[in-house]
């Protein structure tokens, strides 16, 4: 198949690029490089050395004797560039990884909002546009988050996207209906994600584009088969407060022996995945297209929740690092319950990893052999998501 991955040189877009090349896909990435331009902003490094994207292609060439292209540019802003690609390469399927990704940055301020808004709402909105101006029929695989439902269920399991609800006419009968389930975002970034699932709703509804969302929970770990193929191959190690996401924070905190960041008492649970389990499943939801017409498919893209608080104390338990409980930044519940359904993704195929089989090789192999290109003043979470003069 041909897959066009946009955001391809990111850390998910990235081994999610060789995996599908490596299966024999004819792949081409589009980045438009703002994630590394952010760490320039932020003047902080990804804890690996990830090599320049001509590099990368090469390395990749090199191994596997497979190309891949690459087109540097903007999907909210260049529209029409985007048009011609989808027109003239005619992909079978396009993956979108291209937004802004970090919660912590998308509530630093006013600018840093709206940034998050006009790239990732534009960028989505561009994708389906354009595939509907090409008349090329694109399966469209998109890259969302379980925090589109926020993290409290009253005890239910979350559903894959629809819930099931009873309603009552005027008359006193009641009606049975499958709705989107009721957004909660808690985040600006989060907030974005929940506009791109009624952006898929009315697409599909509309014009009967093909559409796959993968509500996907925390990503953590570093490396994938083919990643690990070459040094010039690694994929990147976001580890400072605003991009870094917990458990990779918290291996490599242990790594370097400064206590682990649990913010406020730790009981927030969240949903957690591995990244060898990312281009798995991205490869599963691409085998596994919906028809055309059908409404957007929704599989809940993790394998296991934890508590931040237990996840510190098993960290510990390995490493023997310390923990300190830090004030929280965010507004968030300080405890949750979080259960989830992911029976899609199980029967398709998914045999996760868990924690228990990569956590100790990740703290040894990556964030132990690389401690030494951190920056400690950047590992505080300094993004507040309530200003200090707001009542
Ligand atoms: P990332 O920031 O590492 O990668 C995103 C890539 O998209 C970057 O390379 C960036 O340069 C590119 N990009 C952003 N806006 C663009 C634009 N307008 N035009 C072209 N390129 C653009 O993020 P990631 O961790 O790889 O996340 C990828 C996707 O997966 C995101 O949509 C994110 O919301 C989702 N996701 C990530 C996680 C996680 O834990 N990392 C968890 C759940 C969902
Ligand atoms: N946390 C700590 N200590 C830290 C960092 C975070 O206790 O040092 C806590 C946060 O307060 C939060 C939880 O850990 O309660 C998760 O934070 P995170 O930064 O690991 O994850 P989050 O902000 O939710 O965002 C990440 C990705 C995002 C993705 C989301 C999936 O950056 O792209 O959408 O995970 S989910 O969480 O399921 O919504």
């Amino acid at each position: 198949m041909r897959v066009l991955v946009l955001g391809g040189d990111g850390f998910c877009g990235w081994p999610t690029a060789l995996h599908l090349s490596d299966r024999g896909h004819d792949v081409v990435i589009v980045d438009n490089l703002s994630r590394r331009n952010i760490d320039n902003e932020l003047e902080v490094s990804s804890l690996t050395p990830i090599a320049p994207m001509g590099v990368r292609l090469a390395a990749w060439k090199e191994v596997s004797g497979k190309e891949i292209e690459f087109h540097r540019f903007d999907i909210a802003e260049h529209y029409h560039r985007l048009l011609s690609l989808i027109r003239d390469w005619r992909p079978d399927v396009l993956v979108h990884f291209a937004e802004q990704r970090a919660a912590p940055y998308s509530m630093k301020d006013s600018w840093h909002k709206r940034y998050t808004v006009n790239n990732n709402l534009n960028a989505t909105h561009n994708v389906l546009a354009a595939i509907v101006e090409s008349a090329v029929d694109v399966h469209v695989v998109h890259l969302g988050t379980m925090g589109v439902y926020g993290y409290g269920t009253a005890g239910m399991k979350i559903p894959e996207g629809y819930l099931r609800v009873k309603l009552e006419t005027d008359e006193g009968n009641t009606v049975e209906q499958e709705i989107l389930y009721p957004p909660n975002p808690g985040s600006v970034y989060h907030l974005t994600k929940t506009q791109d699932q009624l952006f898929f709703a009315y697409y599909a509804k509309n014009d009967k584009l093909r559409i796959t969302d993968l509500h996907q929970g925390i990503v953590w770990g570093t490396q994938t088969a083919q990643t690990s193929r070459d040094e010039r191959l690694i994929n990147r190690f976001d580890y400072d407060g605003d991009y870094g996401t917990v458990l990779n924070r918290f291996l490599m905190q242990a790594a370097i022996n400064y206590p682990l960041t649990v913010h406020g008492t730790g009981g927030q649970t969240r949903a957690f995945i591995n990244i060898q389990d990312t281009v798995r499943c991205i490869e599963l939801a691409i085998s596994s297209p919906p028809a055309r017409g059908e409404r957007v498919r929704i599989l809940n893209q993790m394998t296991e929740t934890h508590r931040v608080g237990d996840l510190a104390k098993l960290v510990s338990v390995l490493t023997g690092a310390q923990i300190d409980y830090v004030d929280n930044p965010r507004n968030e519940d300080a405890e949750n319950e979080l259960y989830v359904e992911n029976r899609q993704l199980l029967n398709l195929g998914l045999e996760p990893i868990t924690l228990a089989d990569g956590l100790m090789r990740e703290v040894t192999e990556i964030a132990e052999k690389y401690a030494h290109r951190c920056d400690v003043d950047k590992i505080p979470c300094r993004s507040l998501w309530r200003s200090p003069n707001a009542k």
